[in-house]
């Protein structure tokens, strides 16, 4: 084989990693003016009924949209929810909706505003992806890959203090 011919092969090898280290990185969908950034989700243990999903809404329009609903084909429902602190107890509860101002970002993100799967199927296992959908009010639906993995802060090398003082579910 001569160079010639392997030639357009490696090219065209080189533009596929491209492609896929491009898109891993952004992990980022759109749907009408709203752009949906890093869907993720802790990983659950097997019996854990809920799991928590997380991303950033940026809304790149002039006008208001809303976050409706969200679906998964991984649990029996998935609701909206946010965290409050009553007395000193973090509590979650369901939101009808999740306001999305324009020009804004709003950021879902454990302790806050986040996603929940209700009745998982299965556990969501570490690496793994789980598609979900969404749907908002102006900006219609769409179909994101929500990412099983560790929170960030979780990530690399633990908090000072962080560690082992904290359980989740
Ligand atoms: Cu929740």
């Amino acid at each position: 084989m001569n160079s010639s011919f392997i030639r357009p092969f490696r090219t065209l090898a080189v533009v596929l990693v491209a492609l896929l280290a491009t898109h891993s990185m952004a992990h980022s969908y759109r749907a009408g003016d709203i752009e949906v950034g890093h869907p993720w989700a802790r990983p659950t243990v097997p019996g854990q009924r809920a799991g928590g999903a997380f991303l950033s809404l940026t809304n790149r329009g002039t006008s208001p949209d809303k976050l409706l609903s969200a679906a998964s084909p991984v649990a029996a429902s998935v609701e909206l929810h946010t965290m409050t602190l009553e007395g000193n107890v973090m509590r979650m509860r369901e939101v009808g909706a999740i306001d999305i101002p324009a020009g804004q970002n709003v950021k879902l993100q454990p302790g806050g505003l986040h996603i929940m799967f209700m009745g998982l199927k299965a556990p969501l296992k570490l690496g793994e992806s789980v598609p979900m959908t969404l749907r908002f009010e102006k900006a219609g639906e769409v179909t994101v890959e929500v990412k099983v993995e560790m929170p960030q802060a979780e990530n690399g090398a633990p908090a000072p203090g962080a560690h082992g003082d904290h359980k989740h579910q």
